[in-house]
């Protein structure tokens, strides 16, 4: 069976976790935290070279990076496809994906540790997120329009990246901006609120509050946060 290591509150390790229970395919959970290094289970090192959460261990070796996991599982199990069928189909909804992590995800995280220890953001840092967030929210409405899914008329990678990469930058303008860039984008909200009804949405955000404390001490531990 396949091994996903990671914690249950990180987003990214949920990205192939929540795939796997839309595949509905067995994988057993073994829980890594952050912090690797040569002092701090140097061994996790081989599974995932910069000591980051996924890593995916198959029977011919191990795999990280969210992105490159998806992959492997999408082919190795094609069942319950997260993917269109054309070629055009598959380019927009990796193109929705990577735009969500780059834009959105990628420059919320910037604040990430200011929203864990609850510490104001750095002057400059905070302007610059919501320059590029503001800037980030006009162009998703070109994207999509949160209709029915992400893209299309089937659950797939891009609602994954959606529903995992997007609450972070919700936490981060309502504490930081004074506001909630996301409800600026047309049928996001009501988009959010149906994919959070989702039986295996809820049981990812159920294990990630149930981690967040041992999380939390984990990163006092480690890094005195
Ligand atoms: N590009 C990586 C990013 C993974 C990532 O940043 N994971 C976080 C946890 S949410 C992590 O491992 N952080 C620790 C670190 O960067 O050293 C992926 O898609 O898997």
């Amino acid at each position: 069976m396949m091994k996903l290591h990671g914690f249950s509150s990180s987003n990214y390790y949920n990205v192939p976790k929540l795939a796997f229970l839309e595949k509905g395919i067995e994988f057993e959970e073994i829980q890594s935290y952050t912090g690797v290094s040569q002092d701090y289970k140097p061994e996790y090192l081989d599974k995932s070279p910069l000591g980051k959460v996924p890593a995916l261990e198959t029977p011919e070796g191990c795999i990280s990076e969210s992105r490159a996991i998806l992959e492997y599982i999408e082919r190795a199990y094609p069942q319950h496809s997260l993917l269109p069928e054309t070629p055009f189909g598959i380019a927009k909804v990796q193109e929705l994906s990577q735009f969500i992590e780059l834009y959105f995800e990628l420059v919320a995280r910037r604040l990430i540790v200011n929203l864990l220890t609850g510490t104001q953001p750095d002057a400059v840092v905070l302007k610059e997120v919501e320059a590029s967030l503001s800037k980030s929210v006009v162009a998703l409405s070109k994207l999509s329009n949160f209709e029915q899914f992400a893209y299309g008329d089937q659950f797939g990678l891009a609602d994954i990246a959606a529903i995992l990469n997007l609450p972070v930058v919700r936490s981060v303008g309502k504490k930081f901006l004074g506001r909630d860039p996301l409800s600026e984008v047309p049928g996001l909200d009501d988009y959010c609120m149906r994919m959070e009804q989702r039986p295996h949405v809820q049981k990812i955000r159920a294990d990630a509050a149930a981690d967040m404390p041992d999380f939390m001490a984990h990163l006092k531990a480690i890094y005195g946060l």
